[in-house]
């Protein structure tokens, strides 16, 4: 007979108890994150969203001085940390609102990434360190109105004038677009896709805020116009020279989601829970019914078993085992899971369910944006479907 100790007591907001398969340094820099949440994201977050208002200029110097900004990047003042870490900074962030880890995501994985893997020297000295410190702001121009899951269909073009390039065309549905410092913008050549790192002054481009959203509401989301904007030979990400350019971005962005979505879904079992213990229905709390511990204990398996994969696609990629396929089943599987989860704990809550005083409906609300961007959830089980069967269906 085993003389073991007796296992620990179950913890209802850790049921597993996955925080063992966190490293001492992982869980200092989760609890970091976690406490920047609890008090510069949480108190505001909801009448952000109200307004559709977020402080991204006062936010992202926070970030930076976190040290969340490209935090997976080696060098030009960012911190070199493991994917796994970097994935769980999104998850504590997400948490908190998905606009603020879209906001994380797409200075780190998507504009510094693309400048950090495809630029030149020069553009990583000039960009990297200050968008690393959060003192300038990128975005990253892959979609259009008539291009979004299907970007090789994209119509902005550059082309040659002599030395410089050209930028014609527009995107449309861009994260942080009239706030970003420069953007990284993809275009169609003579030669393929190549990307072009675009200072926001330049003449010629402009910026048009997208209002209405009913999702994602504490986060900026733009067009950008480009007009003939002429740029030096210098502006081209010379590294990047087709689609699979802007896709490797994709790659990073889309692994924070992983996480990220974990962060939503937890968020919203919490707020489940505590409810369901608290609210008094028929003369006891609506947590003795069957039926709400039925939709408690699903939420509490999603959350953990969306944890496990995120934390298994967090190792893989950290031994460098990880392919787009994988990433394609993380995002694929761990967004519907907090979909699931936040419809859920909606409903747990009755008509405080849908008013921001609780974070579960503007956690519901947002998961539509995560469902949809960065390859909708149809993408990505046609990516899976094309790796399991063998046969591509998207044409
Ligand atoms: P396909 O012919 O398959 O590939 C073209 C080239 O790209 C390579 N490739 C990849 N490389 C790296 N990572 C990947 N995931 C890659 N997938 C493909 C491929 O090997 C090929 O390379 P080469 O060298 O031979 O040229 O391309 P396709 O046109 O058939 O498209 C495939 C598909 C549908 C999977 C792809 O286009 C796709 O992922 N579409 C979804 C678009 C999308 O996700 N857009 C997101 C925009 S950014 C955003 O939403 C930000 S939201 C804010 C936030 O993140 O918080
Ligand atoms: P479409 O591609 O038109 O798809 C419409 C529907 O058709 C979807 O259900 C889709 O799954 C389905 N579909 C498409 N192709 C197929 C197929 N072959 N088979 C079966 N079904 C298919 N983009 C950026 O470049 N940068 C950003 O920073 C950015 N931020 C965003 C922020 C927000 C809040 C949102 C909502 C979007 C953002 N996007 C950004 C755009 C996002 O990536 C696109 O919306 C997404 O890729 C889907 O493109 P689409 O909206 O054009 O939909």
């Amino acid at each position: 007979m085993s003389t073991a100790a007796a296992p620990p007591e179950i913890r209802p907001k850790d049921f597993l108890g996955l925080d063992h398969l966190l490293s001492d340094e992982e869980r200092d820099m989760r609890d970091s994150v976690r406490a920047f949440v609890a008090n510069e994201v949480v108190p505001y977050v909801g009448d952000w969203f109200e307004a559709g208002e977020v402080p991204v200029s006062e936010l992202a110097p926070a970030l930076g001085k976190l040290g969340v900004l490209g935090m997976h990047l080696e060098g030009y003042g960012c911190a070199g940390a493991s994917a796994t870490a970097y994935g769980l900074a999104c998850l504590e962030l997400e948490a908190g609102d998905s606009g603020i880890r879209s906001l994380v995501s797409v200075q780190g994985s998507l504009a510094m990434y693309a400048i950090w893997r495809w630029g030149s020297e020069d553009q990583k000295q000039e960009w990297l360190p200050r968008m690393a410190a959060g003192e300038a702001i990128g975005c990253f121009g892959l979609t259009e109105p008539d291009a979004g899951s299907d970007p090789g269909a994209m119509r902005t073009r550059a082309r040659r004038d002599g030395a410089d390039w050209i930028l014609h065309g527009q995107k449309m549905w861009i994260t942080n677009g009239s706030v970003a410092d420069v953007a990284v913008v993809w275009a169609m050549t003579d030669d393929g896709v190549r990307g072009f790192v675009v200072p926001k002054d330049t003449p010629g481009f402009t910026t048009q805020d997208i209002h209405k959203k009913l999702s994602l509401r504490a986060s900026v989301t733009s067009e950008l116009l480009l007009d003939d904007v002429r740029l030096p030979a210098s502006a081209a990400l010379p590294e990047a020279t087709s689609l699979r350019g802007p896709l490797s971005c994709l790659n990073e962005a889309r692994f924070g989601i992983v996480f990220g979505a974990v962060g939503a879904a937890r968020a919203c079992y919490e707020a489940a829970l505590d409810y369901a213990l608290e609210r008094m229905a028929f003369g006891r709390p609506i947590a003795a019914t069957q039926i709400q511990q039925a939709k408690l204990a699903k939420m509490a398996l999603q959350v953990n078993q969306a944890t496990l994969l995120a934390l298994h696609l967090g190792r893989m990629k950290d031994e460098g085992l990880l392919r787009p396929e994988h990433v394609s089943m993380g995002k694929l599987g761990n967004v519907d899971a907090a979909l699931d989860v936040a419809r859920s704990a909606r409903q747990v809550l009755g008509a405080n369910g849908v008013t921001l005083e609780y974070p579960v409906i503007r956690h519901m609300n947002n998961l539509e944006s995560v469902v949809t961007y960065e390859g909708t959830a149809d993408v990505h089980a046609l990516v899976v479907g094309g790796a399991v069967t063998g046969i591509q269906a998207f044409r």
